[in-house]
């Protein structure tokens, strides 16, 4: 495929992924095509809009830590044993079907459709899209089809990984006063703080029929507000490991908790979405700096 100007594929790490680095004169990113994973991202003038750990293995078949890696046709734990957490998009090699300039923007579309191995995980014929809008601003698009004779369920998130300067001064806006599941504590049902989500310990929170739109605010003032912007998808997850689940993950990095937060955008549990033969929906999120919105 002809890639535009600014689009090179590149090898990612020593194991054979292949990825496509993008410069423009409006922004620079870096995305892996196993699971159209976006792994960096930075508009020109801003810092870095997404976290990517120092420590991430680059390995077939293995989820990348960091950038946003797509949960699909499921998010959190296996509907069944001996299938992987978070679904297995995120561990497929996607087709880059598009690649365009849109003037300084440039337009990526990756696809995953279902085959024999993808159906004895999850028994539907469907597919997928990935459409990654990189400019001023990061838009991603994901696109679901039933292309089954049944109707089916899926629920999917965006899992995406932001810096800050220090997350013992970052807080979450945009949640106050919700209620959410806390998956440390038996997904017991609990209200937000009044005044943002803050971080003084391993964080995992699961909200649903949320509004899509938050704020990341680095309250040392060291970097400007992330805005996060998906009315599509009414679910969040607010997650942290600190560092004892840094330490079993083997692949967060020295201390690499103290500087990102995952703010993830999908539709899970009530919000999962269910498709009738032959229907297509799309969820859109878009991610940006304050400073360029
Ligand atoms: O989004 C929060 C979460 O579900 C956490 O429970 C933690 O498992 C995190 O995702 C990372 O999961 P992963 O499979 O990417 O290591």
């Amino acid at each position: 495929m002809q890639l535009p100007a600014g689009i090179k594929d590149i090898a990612l790490g020593e194991h054979g992924l292949r990825g496509l680095q993008i410069e423009t004169p409006l922004c620079r990113a870096l995305i892996s095509r196993q699971g159209a994973q976006l792994l960096q991202f930075q508009a020109q003038g801003q810092p870095p809009l997404l976290w990517l750990s120092e420590a991430a293995l680059f390995q077939p078949g293995r989820s990348i830590r960091g950038g946003i890696p797509l949960c699909f046709p499921w998010f959190g734990a296996a509907p069944a044993p001996g299938l992987p957490a978070h679904g297995f998009a995120r561990h497929r090699l996607w087709q880059l079907e598009k690649a365009t300039a849109d003037g300084d923007d440039r337009v990526l579309s990756f696809s995953l459709h279902d085959d024999a191995d993808t159906r004895t995980l999850w028994p539907h014929a469907f597919t997928a899209r990935q459409i990654l809008r990189l400019g001023t601003h990061l838009t991603l698009t994901l696109e679901v089809e039933n292309r089954d004779r049944e109707p089916w369920q899926f629920s999917f998130a965006q899992h995406s990984y932001f810096p800050t300067p220090d997350i013992r001064q970052t807080r979450v806006m945009g949640l106050e006063g919700r209620p959410y599941f806390d998956a440390l504590q038996d997904w017991k049902v609990l209200s937000s703080e009044a005044a943002g989500i803050c971080f003084g310990a391993e964080t995992d929170r699961v909200y649903e029929g949320a509004s899509g739109c938050y704020r990341i605010v680095d309250d040392s003032g060291r970097q400007p507000d992330i805005l996060i912007h998906g009315p599509d998808c009414r679910s969040a997850i607010v997650w942290n490991p600190w560092p004892e689940k840094s330490r079993r993950l083997g692949d967060m990095g020295e201390n690499g908790w103290t500087g990102m937060l995952c703010v993830e955008s999908g539709n899970t549990g009530r919000d999962s979405i269910r498709l009738a033969p032959g229907e297509c929906r799309s969820f859109t999120l878009t991610l940006t700096h304050e400073r360029l919105a």
